[in-house]
């Protein structure tokens, strides 16, 4: 069970007490303990790392797509190895969590060998950020990508119909002696579950995250989730959008967002899809070259960094010490909320 210091509207608790209450509705709903193990681990490291619409929130969402009857709670990922350089990972009708740590370490074997290596995994609920996929690849000393698409939330540049999902796009770069270079966004404004954590608090969206159903400019959360989400950068956005629909989708014969959300209907469950990613290991790719590239690459990251420009993904870093010494803070409604899920 959980406790922690009150004060009125917040509550503070360990980064093992966000844990262990995680493990505990996962697994007093269903999920079987290796599922619950490893769904909860990234839960811990978003809220670790404050990034609330991926954190303890999410929790909610997974144990209502498991009422829904869709998700297996327990299969077990099957591996195959199509050609030396790909790992493909059949989730079951799982999350995605456990085939990603189980096709990690043949991705990093065979991006090691062939200098660059693709895992490719299919049929999975998908609910989390990326960023703790990648990091994982770069703690291998390999770069990497990940990317997958969603539901139809976010409708392409100059439409007003959704057909992309909030398609994330994570990329790492391993670098001597500290934290990788890190990036992780939506291809939309903003992910889906911002605006769903700004309906909840009833707070409005800034103009240019979402449209209403009648395509018009709106800053109220709950119309632009029943509208359309839109890209960011314009028909930048969009264009990377249907890479990550194409790539992570039909390449890997699996779903696009389009193909997920009607499989979903009106159930309102977590996305069930493909997701890709792609590891390249700097020692073959470089020429030999190592610590030449790695110079220029810590020159080029320094020349951000030094002019005062933040590096995506410091703030996290920040927030991931700190709440390391302090633990984290979470809203009591929130708190209360995933308790009645069903922890002790
Ligand atoms: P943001 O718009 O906050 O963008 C996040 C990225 O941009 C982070 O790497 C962040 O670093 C960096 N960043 C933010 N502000 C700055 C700045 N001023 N200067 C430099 N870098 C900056 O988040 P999104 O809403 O786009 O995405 C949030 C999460 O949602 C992601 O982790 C993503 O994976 C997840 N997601 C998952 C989906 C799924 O289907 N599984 C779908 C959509 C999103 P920092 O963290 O340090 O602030
Ligand atoms: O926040 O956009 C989102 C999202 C979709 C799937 C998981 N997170």
């Amino acid at each position: 069970s959980t406790g922690g210091n009150v004060n009125t509207d917040m509550i503070n608790l360990s980064i093992d007490q966000v844990y262990d209450l995680s493990v505990e509705v996962l697994g007093r709903n269903g999920f079987s303990a290796p599922h619950a193990a490893v769904i909860a681990q990234t839960i811990t490291a978003g809220q670790r790392d404050d990034c609330q619409s991926h954190g303890l929130y999410r929790l909610m969402g997974c144990v209502r797509t498991l009422k829904s009857g869709l998700v297996d709670p327990s299969a077990q990922p099957i591996i195959t190895h199509p050609a030396a350089g790909v790992v493909q990972v059949d989730a079951q009708r799982a999350y995605s969590l456990l085939a990603f740590q189980e096709g990690l370490p043949h991705l990093a074997e065979k991006a090691k060998r062939n200098g660059v290596a693709v895992l490719a995994i299919n049929n999975c609920f998908h609910f989390s950020a990326l960023w703790p996929e990648v990091e994982a690849i770069a703690q291998h000393g390999l770069a990497g990508i990940a990317m997958t698409p969603s539901h139809s939330w976010v409708a392409p540049a100059g439409g007003t119909r959704p057909v992309f999902g909030t398609n994330p796009l994570a990329f790492a770069w391993p670098r001597p002696g500290g934290n990788p270079y890190v990036f992780d966004f939506a291809t939309s404004m903003v992910a889906r579950g911002e605006i769903e954590l700004h309906r909840r608090s009833g707070k409005p969206i800034p103009e240019g995250w979402a449209i209403d159903k009648n395509g018009q400019p709106t800053t109220d959360a709950a119309a632009g989730l029943d509208g359309a989400m839109l890209t960011f950068g314009s028909y930048k956005g969009s264009a990377l959008s249907t890479m990550i629909e194409l790539l992570a989708g039909p390449l890997i014969g699996d779903w696009t967002s389009l193909q997920s959300q009607a499989f979903d209907g009106s159930t309102g469950g977590t996305p069930l899809h493909g997701e890709l990613l792609i590891a390249l290991d700097p020692d073959i790719l470089g020429r030999g070259q190592r610590a030449i590239n790695t110079a220029g690459a810590e020159a080029m990251l320094d020349a951000i960094s030094g002019q005062g420009a933040r590096l995506p993904s410091e703030r996290r870093f920040i927030a991931r010490a700190k709440s390391e010494r302090e633990g984290v803070w979470v809203n009591r409604a929130l708190y209360d909320e995933i308790k009645s899920l069903g922890a002790t």
